[in-house]
């Protein structure tokens, strides 16, 4: 929250990034965490994109692979399969900037032809074929932090420092990304809650989001409904709302520019009333 905003540039967009973003998240898969099957069906899910755009979201998260702990890699035929449809049918009737969430270059591509504005990358852009792919297509990014594999990442994650490895981390990726052809100001950093880290973790990383904002780039958060939340709220309410909006919350009050949630309305009356108490916006 400096005194100069930061700009996030994306093909076709661009953000003063004063007031706090609200990325949507919409699900394209059998197995997602908490919305796992509820947009599987293509029509289902162009409904929900274009419901996320009129409840005010900033920009629409698009994903057709679930990386929830313990998920199976999907392949990327089967991926595209999924989204192809609702990329093209959300861009031709929205205006909203789309991010694309995957790991792999093919998939990418293909969204970026489709109309997709940002690659969602949770490899952080390790994979070079992706740093040239984004560099190549003036895409925006999203550089996050993982620990190992969704597959095995929750097994017993371990750091001797959890905020300074994550955030040298993402310091090197911003750097070899910058170094690949991707300009700066394309790129958001992300420490990747829930990903290869414990709740203790989660909560260092959420308190340690100053030194993180503090690479340069606008910085984005994932808490919504993620299972360190839980202990609030009673068993079996996967929605965990009052728990991740004060995560957002605490996310935003610590530099967080960007929250990628699920219950768009709900998170955009939150951080309005949080932004105008903060006197931003
Ligand atoms: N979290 C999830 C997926 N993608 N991308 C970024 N940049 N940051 C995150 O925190 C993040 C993310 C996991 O949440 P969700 O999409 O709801 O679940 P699933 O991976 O099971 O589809």
């Amino acid at each position: 929250m400096g005194a100069e905003p930061l700009v996030w540039r994306a093909r076709g967009v661009e953000w003063e990034v004063r007031r706090t973003l609200v990325m949507g998240v919409l699900n394209v898969t059998p197995d997602s965490f908490s919305d796992g099957g509820r947009f599987h069906d293509e029509r289902e899910a162009v409904g929900r994109g274009l419901q996320i755009a009129e409840e005010g979201a900033d920009l629409l998260d698009v994903g057709g692979e679930s990386t929830r702990p313990g998920s199976q890699s999907v392949p990327a035929e089967e991926e595209w399969r999924r989204i192809g449809g609702v990329i093209e049918a959300v861009h031709r009737h929205s205006a909203i900037p789309i991010s694309v969430d995957t790991r792999k270059p093919e998939v990418a591509r293909r969204a970026i032809a489709s109309g997709a504005a940002i690659v969602n990358d949770v490899t952080g852009l390790r994979d070079p074929a992706m740093a040239k792919l984004v560099a190549e297509s003036g895409a925006g990014a999203v550089i996050m932090h993982m620990r190992g594999e969704p597959a095995t990442m929750q097994a017993d994650p371990r750091y001797a420092d959890v905020v300074a490895e994550v955030t040298a981390f993402l310091a090197q990726q911003l750097e070899s990304a910058v170094a690949a052809g991707v300009p700066r100001e394309a790129i958001v950093l992300d420490p990747g809650i829930g990903f290869g880290k414990t709740p203790a973790h989660n909560e260092d990383l959420l308190r340690g989001l100053p030194g993180i904002r503090g690479l340069g780039r606008p910085v984005l958060v994932g808490v919504s409904r993620k299972s360190f939340l839980a202990t609030v709220h009673p068993k079996g309410d996967t929605r965990r709302l009052e728990a991740s909006l004060a995560a957002a919350g605490f996310a935003i009050l610590q530099g967080a520019d960007i929250v990628r949630v699920h219950d768009v309305v709900e998170t955009v009356r939150y951080v309005r009333m949080l932004d105008g108490l903060l006197g931003r916006g």
